[in-house]
């Protein structure tokens, strides 16, 4: 159970899920601050205040990731640290961290993977709209490229966007993520403007380095389709959840059903002309997101429409999951990851993959100074063990990035969920890694999965 020469095994984290120090060196409010700052927003009113203190722990922190052995470290940058008002003067002080972290990763030996939107979208902007509106995609654009200018070639693979499904339908629709609106249009426009963002950036990062490696990270959805009416309602959910960001990307059209499901939303002339043109940017490396599948079907009554994520929600109905599940309720379906890499290298063959996040919440508990998580070591190994599969199905997967290196503040859900493979203790804010994180560090030193 070896993986190919080469293949690329690190650890991802957020800005603001780890950063704290919110009110630091020039950084302005984002939409996190202000959501989670917001009563009933977050599981016990929990907030990235402090986080991990990773702004002010930097040293300790890259550390850890080389006593680990990482080959990679995925990090975002925060755009209020470093474009403050969204739009014009750049803050050097902000740059400097990142400046601080990737040399410090270089020196080391680990590979900095930078994304350049993780969520925390400037408050200012989404004052002035958010991705409701275009002007949000052109000063992505504006903010990549500084960031691009000031870090160079120092950086290996340029991330446009993580998830912006999740930034999409969580922020703008269902309302459970930050700006918290449940607004299906502005669900759809967001979407739409954070294509043109991808595109936009893309093209603002290759301006500044012509040769840079640029991605995209996707949380894809697996569905399983469930008796007779699950095909359609698969086919919904894939173009709202999956097609209406891999189609503009990579293919330069919505998907025509995804248009006609939406119809009675939107007739979608947000779309302008050579938007279309901008978002489909060649790309070096698809990032994948993949934690688990989804079981749905048709409706046997359309229900009355509520805040959801799903466009459409109430004529398809998404199953509760079935067991054992991780603790944020997730079902556990390794085959899942390989089917969804597969699928992918089947549809864009000469596009090369990298799973950019994969992990599990669990209850830790530390006993005796350690912490015995045998459950997250068997979720690690098994899908690890999948996308072995699917490289022995062809799929052109260059790489592996477990979610998380750290435990951190889980969004809505707060601190309430722990994903890291290094404890936090949230009290002391001291680091302990779990027996996962020397299972991971096992595979890195011997390129073979070890047992369970
Ligand atoms: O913590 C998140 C991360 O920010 C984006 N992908 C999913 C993770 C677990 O929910």
């Amino acid at each position: 159970m070896r993986f190919p020469e080469g293949f690329v095994l690190g650890s991802a984290t957020a800005s603001y899920q780890i950063e704290g120090a919110v009110a630091e060196d020039g950084r302005t409010p984002s939409v996190w601050d202000v959501f989670s700052h917001t009563p009933g927003r977050t599981y016990g009113g929990d907030t990235g205040d402090v986080a991990d203190d990773h702004y002010h722990r930097l040293d300790e922190d890259l550390d850890l990731m080389a006593s680990l052995g990482l080959h990679a470290y995925r990090f975002s940058v925060a755009w209020p640290r470093v474009v403050p008002e969204g739009r014009g003067a750049v803050n050097r002080a902000g740059l400097d961290f990142y400046g601080r972290l990737v040399d410090g990763l270089l020196e080391r030996g680990i590979t900095p993977v930078a994304t350049l939107y993780h969520w925390d979208l400037p408050q200012v902007l989404e004052d002035r709209g958010g991705w409701r509106v275009r002007e949000t995609a052109e000063a992505f654009a504006e903010y990549a490229g500084a960031v691009a200018e000031a870090l160079g070639d120092r950086v290996d693979t340029w991330t446009t966007l993580n998830e912006p499904w999740c930034a999409a339908f969580l922020g703008y629709a269902a309302g459970v993520h930050a700006p918290g609106a449940t607004d299906p249009l502005a669900s759809l426009r967001a979407a739409h403007h954070l294509n043109l963002a991808h595109g936009l950036g893309a093209q603002a990062v290759r301006a500044v380095l012509p040769d840079a490696k640029v991605s995209v990270t996707l949380n894809l959805h697996v569905f399983r389709p469930e008796g007779e009416t699950g095909p359609e309602a698969a086919r919904r959910l894939d173009a709202v959840g999956n097609r209406v960001f891999l189609g503009p990307m990579l293919e330069g059209a919505y998907p025509a059903d995804l248009l006609e499901d939406t119809s009675a939303i939107t007739d979608w002339s947000f779309v302008q002309d050579g938007d279309l043109e901008a978002i489909r940017q060649p790309i070096d490396v698809l990032g994948v997101n993949y934690y688990s599948t989804s079981h749905v079907r048709l409706r046997d009554a359309p229900a009355e429409p509520e805040p959801s994520p799903w466009t459409g929600a109430d004529v398809v109905e998404v199953l509760p999951p079935e067991g054992p599940l991780t603790d944020m309720g997730w079902n556990i379906d390794p085959a899942g990851l390989t089917d969804l890499l597969v699928s992918l290298h089947e549809t864009y063959p000469d596009l090369p993959l990298m799973v950019t996040e994969n992990g599990a919440a669990f209850p830790d508990v530390v006993e005796d100074g350690a912490v015995h998580d045998r459950d997250r070591i068997d979720y690690l190994r098994r899908h690890l063990a999948a996308a072995q599969d699917a490289i022995a199905r062809g799929a052109d997967l260059r790489g592996y990035f477990v979610w998380s290196l750290m435990d951190n503040f889980e969004w809505a859900l707060g601190y309430s969920k722990r994903f890291g493979i290094v404890h936090v203790d949230y009290n002391t804010l001291e680091r302990l890694p779990k027996d996962s994180a020397r299972w991971f560090a096992e595979l890195i030193r011997t390129g073979d999965l070890p047992d369970a």
